[in-house]
Order: C-alpha cells, then sequence, then structure tokens
C-alpha cells in the first residue's frame, strides 16, 4: 500500500523551491511527519541542502559537460534525459526511507521539468496515488500584475502537463509589504480586480486578447488561492500542510484515488 504522499516544488529558477524544500522538510519533522527529500536538481550546487535521495549520485552537471563535451545549457537538457534513465534506482533509494511525505526538488531551470518528454517518466515512476505539484509564484515576478497572471499561465501549463492537483505558493512573502502582500492576495481572490489591474499596468488596444485570456486562465485555473510562505520567517508552513492535506488527504484526491497496484 503506497500511501506516502509526494509534493513536486517545482516554480521559476531562484523562485525559492529548494529553501522551501528545507524548510517544510524541518517544519513536517517538528510536526511529527516524518518526510523524504529528493533533489532532482543535477546541477544544484547548493551545499546547505542535503537531501536523503540526491540525483547528483546518479547524474551530475558537470560531469554530464565533461564526458559529452557540452556547455551548461546543453548538459542540462542531457541531463534531463540521463534523469529519467536512473529513476528507478531514485525510487528504489526513496523505498528505503519511512515517510509520509516526499519532498521534491525539481531541476532550477523550470522548462527543463515543465516541457522535457522525460518529466513525465520522472513523475510517474516516484507517485504514488497521492501527488500534488506546489507551483512557487516568485515575488519578484508576481508583484506586477501582469508578472502575476504571467506565474498563474506557467502554473496551469504545469498542472496541464502533469494533470496532478497543484497548490499556488506565494514564496519569500517576507520580503513584500503588507499592502503589496494584500494587494497581490487580491488579486487570487477577484479575477476581475486583476483583470483590471493588468489593464491598467499595461494599457493595450487589445483589450479583446487579454479578456480572452483571462478566460482560459480561469477554466483551467479555477482554484488559484496563493498561499504566503517565508523560509527566512518560517511562516506559512502551517497553511501549506493544510492545503496539500486536502488533496491527498481526501478532498480532490478522492474521486480518482484507488488502491495502486504497487506497494
Ligand atoms: N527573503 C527570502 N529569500 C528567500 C526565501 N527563500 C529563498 N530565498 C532566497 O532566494 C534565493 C533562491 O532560493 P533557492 O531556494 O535556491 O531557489 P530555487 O532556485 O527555486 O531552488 C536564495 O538566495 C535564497 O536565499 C524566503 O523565504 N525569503
Ligand atoms: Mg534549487
Amino acid at each position: 500500500m503506497d500511501e506516502r504522499g509526494t509534493i513536486y516544488f517545482t516554480g521559476t529558477a531562484g523562485a525559492g523551491k529548494t529553501s522551501l524544500v528545507q524548510a517544510y522538510r524541518e517544519w513536517l519533522d517538528q510536526n511529527g511527519h516524518p518526510a523524504a527529500t529528493v533533489n532532482l536538481d543535477p546541477g544544484t550546487e547548493s551545499t546547505t541542502f542535503d537531501p536523503d535521495v540526491d540525483i547528483r549520485d546518479w547524474v551530475r552537471l558537470s560531469e554530464v559537460m565533461q564526458e559529452h563535451s557540452l556547455g551548461p545549457n546543453g548538459a542540462q537538457v542531457a541531463a534531463a534525459d540521463l534523469i529519467a534513465l536512473k529513476i528507478f534506482e531514485v525510487r528504489q533509494s526513496l523505498d528505503g526511507f519511512r515517510a509520509d511525505y516526499v519532498l521534491v526538488d525539481t531541476p532550477g531551470q523550470f522548462e527543463l521539468f515543465a516541457f522535457r518528454e522525460a518529466s513525465k517518466a520522472i513523475v510517474d515512476a516516484l507517485s504514488g496515488d497521492r501527488s500534488v505539484l506546489a507551483f512557487l509564484f516568485d515575488p519578484a515576478l508576481a508583484r506586477t500584475p501582469s508578472g502575476y497572471v504571467a506565474l498563474q499561465m506557467l502554473a496551469a501549463t504545469v498542472e496541464f502537463r502533469f494533470r496532478l492537483p497543484i497548490v499556488h505558493v506565494l514564496s519569500k512573502a517576507d520580503v513584500l509589504g503588507p499592502a503589496q502582500l494584500q494587494e497581490i492576495l487580491g488579486w487570487g481572490d477577484d479575477p476581475m480586480h486583476l483583470e483590471s489591474a493588468v489593464q491598467q499596468e499595461l494599457p493595450t488596444p487589445d483589450v479583446q486578447l487579454s479578456t480572452e485570456m483571462f478566460r482560459v486562465l480561469e477554466t483551467m485555473a479555477p482554484q488559484s488561492t496563493l498561499l504566503p510562505t517565508s523560509t527566512v520567517e518560517s511562516t506559512g508552513l502551517d497553511a501549506l500542510y493544510e492545503a496539500t492535506e486536502r488533496i491527498l488527504g481526501g478532498g480532490e484526491a478522492e474521486e480518482s484515488s484507488e488502491p495502486g497496484p504497487d506497494g
């Protein structure tokens, strides 16, 4: 029986994925929920993150660059495919941990996770019946209405690619002032408000395009409550737990959850 929940942390480079995986793991530990962490970023140079299962034990960006005479970008793409070839080893290693939750840190370059076919194989291999995506909204982008909408579209793209339930997380909330934070949260709560904010920011004759885009977003990502978190202030982690639990422990997951064949 595969009862553990798997959470994939994704978002643009520098959004705070690695930091959040670390902070959330600590929070889960402190609250009596054993968790395991997986690093799927072959190029990470973080020295502070010590994941339980590390793709770099099998695939390392620097070695891929050397062995295949590739630059960093080419090596990232090659590595994304090499990871898929090693994913059953990763899974086996992960199965050695007793964990209620598996926190997966995805590659630093968002497009490698979102757009490579290999990522689907990776998610299929690692996911049990209970999986969820946590998409991080970086305040650097999310603080403007157009940046916020662009992130909503990226989130909808990942959701659409992986067909997994998603939670929207506003990372690094501590860098925002209270008024700015309220404004951003307001956009999530009220799409009409967001729409007019975008139109004020980018007055364009093509109102039609923008209106239709909002309709698509409403259909694709109707649930867009943003959860503000900060790893610096350790805030929002309890709300992240509640949101993922609602999905993993029933709620949305309930309709489709059947006992898996493996386990
Ligand atoms: N102020 C602040 N900075 C953060 C927070 N989380 C991450 N950072 C910083 O943002 C940068 C990118 O974080 P990282 O976790 O490596 O992002 P990743 O590329 O998505 O894995 C680093 O300099 C972190 O120290 C946060 O909650 N608040
Ligand atoms: Mg990272």
